[in-house]
């Protein structure tokens, strides 16, 4: 009885509101193609995306481009303040957010809330990080009869893609960090969650960003290949697969145009290892959530689990007990714990792993699916393989399956150069009571964040900067202090003050 849905919550409240979502460029007349958006819990379509076909996302950069005087010339404060506004504004309207995340991302209420959260956090963070970088040009030492000052401007045109396993705290923490630096932003969402996104891009307008400084432009693989080869594009921050962020390079590469940077943060075969002295009960819920939480739909999400041989069978057994109460479920109501994964091709993906995991290795744990769960929604139960050797995952797979192998006491440097084999640098879990057991596997490992006795995902902006290396992607670090320094253009005044009349402020008129 003490059951709640969230939708029979936002029936009158939020279903009307959300009928026949649209995702389209403010730009009229860009050739687009129509898609109906489906919801991964049933499969019923809850909006349409307007994709920008090649041709129209060369044209909407052309456009944006001739707004990167009026973007840059509002101050960094106001930029600051719009995006408190908008903060604000995300916090209020948590009703139609939460609504969408579940329809449209199949998130949680527990997932949509923190989700909410992270993109309040990165707004805030990010303000905070533009008063203290971009406001006053920083005073660099020098001789006396000079004056040098380092200045932030705006790149001019920055393109955020961003993926659908947060398509509100990612989408808004890229924009919100372009946005921030001064920059015309054009935000293209996954093809599979654009109607979030053009929900934020509304909010952060109505917070006071004018509506040429940012630019929605939602559709699939060729729209964002065409926005990425144009020339006028000067910077890229890219959130999703590693095998597009390495076309996303060769792409920027092959321009006849500015070298333009790329911030990616892309995919992870994180490790958890486990030794003998690590706490069972603790282990056991630090596993579950790293794993199985969000479907296990995190680029942090844990995927090969290392446990210590005299341990494994109690640690394993406790691990597939705590998974077995994992409620799979409609997202909408409160009481589950794992919703749908994103769509039909990942299920699929998903269902060949597991086939060809039973073929060759050990399934070990297999999660129920619960009875009357819709038919059309993309429900995968939570598995657990163990393997012969790490070797044997070959890839990233992205969803609720975790893989085990057992590792034998004073062979922790064999462990070690395993997780670094996978080539992957993202998160990785620790659990020991040994100090020496933590300060070995910390040096040793190049991963970007770490985890000691905890979960391994949902990093705090501000306190825990996210992202990785080697395959993982690369810096700066999201919600971190060196973020947003990216986003814009360093340039140095040097003057001599004692000439020209000793006007040692010029550019201090530009200090806003
Ligand atoms: C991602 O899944 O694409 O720490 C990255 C976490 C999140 C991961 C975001 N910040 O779990």
């Amino acid at each position: 009885g003490e059951r709640q849905s969230l939708s029979a919550f936002l029936a009158e409240r939020g279903r009307a509101k959300l009928a026949g979502l649209q995702a389209r460029c403010a730009l009229p007349d860009l050739p687009a193609e129509i898609a109906p958006i489906r919801s991964p819990i049933d499969g019923a379509v809850i909006g349409e995306s307007h994709h920008l076909t090649a041709e129209g996302a060369a044209a909407l950069v052309e456009a944006a481009r001739r707004h990167v005087p009026a973007a840059e010339a509002m101050p960094a404060r106001a930029r600051a303040a719009a995006l408190r506004r908008a903060a604000a504004l995300m916090e209020e309207r948590r009703g139609p957010l939460m609504a969408l995340l579940a329809l449209e991302g199949g998130k949680t209420v527990e997932d949509g809330l923190a989700e909410i959260r992270e993109a309040v956090d990165f707004c805030r963070f990010y303000a905070d990080e533009a008063e203290r970088l971009f406001a006053d040009p920083a005073r660099l030492p020098g001789p006396t009869g000079e004056e040098n000052r380092l200045r932030y401007r705006s790149r001019g045109v920055a393109l955020a893609i961003s993926p659908w396993n947060f398509p509100l705290a990612i989408f808004v923490g890229q924009v919100a960090a372009a946005l921030a630096a001064g920059n015309v932003v054009i935000a293209k969402p996954a093809e599979q969650t654009p109607l979030i996104a053009a929900l934020a891009v509304d909010l952060l307008k109505e917070a006071g960003f004018p509506a040429d400084s940012l630019f929605l432009a939602p559709g699939d693989g060729a729209t964002g290949a065409a926005l990425v080869a144009h020339p006028a594009t000067a910077l890229v921050a890219f959130t999703g697969s590693t095998e597009t962020a390495f076309a996303i390079n060769r792409a920027l590469a092959a321009r006849n145009a500015p070298i333009a940077p790329l911030i990616a943060e892309t995919g992870g075969i994180n490790a958890l290892i486990v030794d003998a002295t690590a706490l069972p009960e603790q282990v056991a819920d630090d596993v579950v959530t790293s794993a199985f939480r969000s479907a296990g739909q995190r680029c942090s999400a844990l995927r090969l689990l290392f446990v210590q041989e005299d341990v494994a069978d109690r640690m394993l057994a406790m691990v597939a007990g705590a998974a077995a109460e994992l409620l799979i479920g409609d997202p909408r109501d409160l009481a589950s714990d794992v919703g749908p994964v994103i769509d039909a091709e990942q299920k699929a993906m998903l269902e060949r792993h597991v086939a060809k995991m039973r073929a060759t290795q050990r399934v070990r744990f297999e999660g129920r699916l619960p009875d009357g769960l819709p038919q059309a929604g993309h429900w995968v139960a939570p598995t657990i393989v163990e393997l012969d050797r790490a070797a044997s995952l070959e890839r990233e797979v992205f969803g609720p399956v975790l893989h085990v192998v057992r590792w034998k006491a004073g062979e922790l440097d064999k462990v070690c150069a395993a997780v670094e084999a996978t080539g992957y640098g993202l998160t990785l879990g620790v659990h020991s009571r040994i100090d020496e057991t933590i300060r070995f596997v910390t040096e040793r490992l190049t991963v970007g964040n770490i985890y000691v006795n905890r979960n391994m995902i949902g990093a705090v902006v501000g306190s825990q900067p996210f992202g990785g290396s080697a395959l993982s992607g690369t810096g700066p670090k999201a919600g971190g202090p060196n973020y947003l320094a990216r986003f814009a253009r360093e340039q140095v005044v040097s003057t001599n003050t004692a000439a020209a009349g000793g006007n040692a402020s010029l550019i201090a008129m530009d200090s806003r």
